[in-house]
């Protein structure tokens, strides 16, 4: 399959949701609690291994960071939210970002939610959820990390959390995602590739 993905490029990073490139073309925003998976899916989906850099120690992405697929075409990796090691002020600064930019960005066409299938659906994840629902925002979630789990358990988490999106935002979509694996990257290509008016791969 053709990766529409590949040749994306870093434009900035910003700790300023306010100093972002221009509202102009369509992005789809990465959003996760801190050590989610964020960057890795971002390395899996465009096959670069560190466009987005990755680390051990949660809350590695302090910046809103753009890329570009194509012109006009972005992908962004938020900063993690929920990390509880670092001050409340640093903590109550990131989240005010997020909600700024996830609320007035024009050019946002979609969020991609993710969430380790281990620990899905945690109370912060829940108020994004809502919130994309009652702003109109597509949404899909990533179970991420799924090869910490046996076929079985993934699935039923799965189930489980389509359950609860039922309640939290009706017409989200979801699925099982491994970095390490790669298992679901085409399945999310397919998603961004819709959202973004992308041609579907030959
Ligand atoms: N086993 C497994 N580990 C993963 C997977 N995806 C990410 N990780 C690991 O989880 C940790 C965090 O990954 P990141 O991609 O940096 O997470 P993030 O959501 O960008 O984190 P922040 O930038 O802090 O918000 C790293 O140690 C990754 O190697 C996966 O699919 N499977
Ligand atoms: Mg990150």
């Amino acid at each position: 399959m053709k990766n529409l993905y590949q040749q994306t490029t870093f434009i900035m990073g910003t700790p300023d949701s306010r100093r972002v490139p221009a509202d102009e073309g369509i992005e789809v925003a990465f959003a996760g609690r801190s050590n989610a998976g964020k960057s890795s899916a971002l390395n899996v989906l465009t096959e670069q291994k560190s466009l987005a850099r990755i680390s051990k120690a949660p809350g590695r992405t302090r910046e809103i960071n753009f890329f570009a697929v194509r012109e006009a075409v972005r992908l962004v990796d938020l900063p993690g939210y929920g990390y509880a090691k670092v001050s409340k002020s640093m903590k109550g600064e990131w989240q005010r970002n997020i909600a700024r930019y996830l609320e007035t960005r024009e050019s946002l066409c979609g969020v991609v939610l993710l969430m380790d299938v281990r620990h899905p659906l945690k109370e912060y994840d829940q108020q994004v959820l809502s919130w994309c629902y009652s702003a109109a925002l597509q949404t899909h979630v990533l179970l991420t990390k799924a090869d910490k789990l046996k076929r079985g358990p993934a699935q039923a988490a799965l189930l489980q959390t389509r359950k609860a999106l039922e309640r939290l935002h009706p017409e989200a979509s979801s699925q099982l995602f491994s970095a390490h694996t790669r298992a679901g990257n085409e399945q999310l290509q397919q998603v961004l590739n819709h959202w973004l008016g992308l041609a579907p791969p030959e």
